[in-house]
């Protein structure tokens, strides 16, 4: 209902601007005021106008965007401080305490609680290393981690704020940390225990107080799990190699007297994927490192140790498990990876039933969409991540903005078909890809925002590396991508992560944590928002995909997010329409037809201050935006 009166309350404040402009005396900016709302009346651009705006003049579309700069100041107050000849400074009030309309409608969404056991989130994925110190030794801890929760969640609150830095929270509800058990690596995906706690990150205590901390803000917590190897100073690996040391030559190894030969794939034959077990006339598959031995899956025993270990977290109320390297199970063996995966996600349903369970399958989506046959929850859904994928195409416009709802519509029918309860898990970036902001050149921040909507508006549940929200940078070798979270610009403040010892140095593109939050233009600010939006409108993570072809295009992307018919009906969530502009110059959509003509403007995601139009059944969007209508009452 805010929305629709958009329309009408901008053109009414446009008269008002112009009327104080042609107060001020200035002929010039009478001219352009009135060019200006001839312009925005017809639903044409706005743009050359706002080039054409004086520096330091407040730009005209600017100072229209804000329903409460018009409420603060009503035309009385205008006029007597106009005759107080105080208009100026009042004018500077305005500017200082108004709202931007992304603020505004933003201020007026009631995000829902999400039910415990609905596992379609917004989930921050945390490498602890680089993320929060509390005990001031550079490294990143649980602690840490823990103290910053409020930072990452704050979903179903209104503000979220996190008390400590009075910054206002994320709006998450779901965590994957990445690996946090010993192992002798800075990323530790070479794992040495699966069930204890890295000394560098703390302590099982730790671990157990993160967990119910996590839990009393409605956050759900999920590990990383690397299952396809171990570490070589894994104690299985470790007894399996002075085993086979020992052994004479030409005799085969007993599995009875060292079971943990079994657990791995020696062989007396050197290959491709394999490596020398040092000081043996033994080979052992190791895909990725000599220091990651590959586990022999097919071995009862070891499905059984990790049938264990997930039990082990589960029992301790961990909600779900990231799979690492789904497809090195058994190497590019979809088949066979498919039936493991099955095998497991059956063993953890059992344990508990509302676990959640996302693979990585670094794979063409063909590929991948048939690992959802496993029935399992999740797999990433790569086809539209990192540097080459949709989203940074589409961002970049070397794909029209069609092809963003068509590739939604296509995939929603590719895995629903694998497994009708499949849950997508879209994300942009990751630990392994190079930080978002580098696919840009020249970026001002405004396609750095953009691509975060693109991938916060997905179905399912929508995963975010830390630090992408204020778009910090990242690129090269695997420690740049996983550099310490940007909550100060001093290095030396408290909680400052030093990040991994061999991450090159470089400074960031876009300001600290601290500065952002304070901006409401920041890209900080407008992943809340995102984030914020997901929240209030379920039907954007449990809806499906309905392209409106009539506003459908080059430039523009319109589409429908609504619950699909054979949805049980606890879940009727409220349809929402989106209408995006993926271009560089403002674009008008008419929404006749589309059963949003007459629907309210409940939310908006701009890069500027410049604001979404709505005019009768049109909708007028500057660069880079995206509206959200709900249908009318
Ligand atoms: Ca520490
Ligand atoms: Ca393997």
């Amino acid at each position: 209902m805010i929305g629709k009166r958009f329309g009408i309350e901008n053109r009414k404040a446009a008269e008002r601007s112009m009327r104080r402009k042609i107060c001020k005396g200035s002929a010039l900016t009478a001219l352009m005021a009135v060019s200006i709302m001839l312009l925005c009346a017809c639903g044409k651009k706005t743009d050359q106008a706002l080039v054409g705006a004086a520096p330091g003049e407040a730009a005209p579309a600017a100072e229209i965007s804000s329903e409460s700069a018009a409420a603060e100041v009503t035309e009385e107050q205008e006029t007597e401080a106009e005759e107080q000849g105080a208009s100026e400074e009042n004018a500077a009030k305005v500017q200082e305490g108004k709202l931007t309309q992304m603020e505004e409608l933003s201020a007026a969404l009631t995000p829902l609680s999400i039910p415990e056991d609905d596992p379609l989130r917004t989930t921050y994925e945390v490498f602890v290393y680089s993320f929060y110190d509390s005990d001031g030794n550079g490294i990143g801890d649980l602690n840490g981690l823990r103290q910053k929760l409020d930072y990452i969640g704050g979903a179903g609150s209104e503000t979220g704020a996190d008390p400590g830095s009075g910054i206002a929270g994320l709006g998450c509800s779901e965590i994957w940390m990445m690996p946090v058990f010993p192992s002798p690596t800075y990323h530790k995906y070479d794992v040495t225990d699966y069930m204890a706690i890295d000394p560098q990150y703390g302590t099982m205590e730790d671990f157990d107080a993160l967990l119910a901390e996590c839990h009393a803000r409605g956050i759900r917590l999920i590990l990383d799990l690397a299952i396809n190897h171990t570490s070589t100073e894994h104690p299985w690996f470790q007894e399996a190699a002075a085993y086979l040391r020992e052994l004479p030559d030409g005799q085969e190894p007993s599995f009875e007297d060292c079971s943990y030969v079994s657990y791995y794939n020696f062989q007396r034959e050197p290959a491709a994927g394999y490596a020398q077990l040092k000081d043996s006339v033994w080979y052992y598959e190791c895909r990725f490192w000599e220091g990651m031995p590959d586990l022999n899956l097919d071995q009862e025993a070891v499905r059984e140790e990790i049938r264990k270990i997930a039990a082990f977290w589960l029992e301790k109320g961990v909600d779900g498990f990231r799979l690492d390297a789904v497809t090195s199970y058994y190497t590019d063996m979809h088949e066979q990876n498919v039936e493991f995966l099955r095998w497991f996600n059956t063993a953890v349903k059992e344990i508990s039933p509302d676990a959640y369970l996302v693979g990585e399958a670094w794979e063409n989506q063909n590929i991948y969409a048939r690992y959802y046959e496993s029935g399992m929850d999740s797999l990433f859904d790569f086809a539209f991540a990192g540097q080459d994928g949709l989203i940074a195409n589409v961002v970049r416009g070397s794909r029209p903005a069609s092809a963003y709802a068509e590739a939604l519509v296509r995939e929603e029918e590719l895995f629903g078909t694998a497994n009708p309860e499949y849950i997508n898990a879209p994300f942009y970036t990751n630990h392994d890809m190079a930080r978002s902001t580098g696919y840009y050149a020249y970026d001002d921040g405004s396609r750095t925002k953009l691509a975060g909507a693109l991938n916060l508006l997905m179905p399912g549940n929508a995963f975010l590396y830390y630090g992408e929200e204020l778009g910090m940078k990242g690129s090269g070798k695997d420690e740049n991508k996983r550099a310490p979270m940007q909550w100060t610009g001093n290095a030396e403040a408290e909680g400052m992560c030093r990040g991994p010892e061999a991450m090159d140095s470089f400074s960031m593109k876009f300001p600290p944590l601290e500065e952002q939050a304070e901006d409401p233009l920041s890209i900080y600010n407008y992943f809340r928002t995102a984030i914020r939006i997901r929240n209030s409108f379920p039907a954007i993570s449990h809806g499906r995909t309905r392209i409106l072809g009539q506003i459908t295009g080059k430039e523009t992307c319109g589409f429908v997010r609504e619950m699909p018919e054979d949805s049980p009906s606890e879940l009727s969530y409220e349809p929402v329409c989106i209408v995006m502009n993926l271009s560089e110059t403002d674009q008008t959509a008419d929404l006749a037809g589309t059963g949003y003509e007459s629907g309210t403007l409940a939310a908006v995601l701009t890069v500027s201050e410049a604001p979404v139009q709505v005019n009768d059944s049109s909708v007028t969007l500057p660069p880079f935006s995206i509206a959200i209508f709900t249908a009318e009452e």
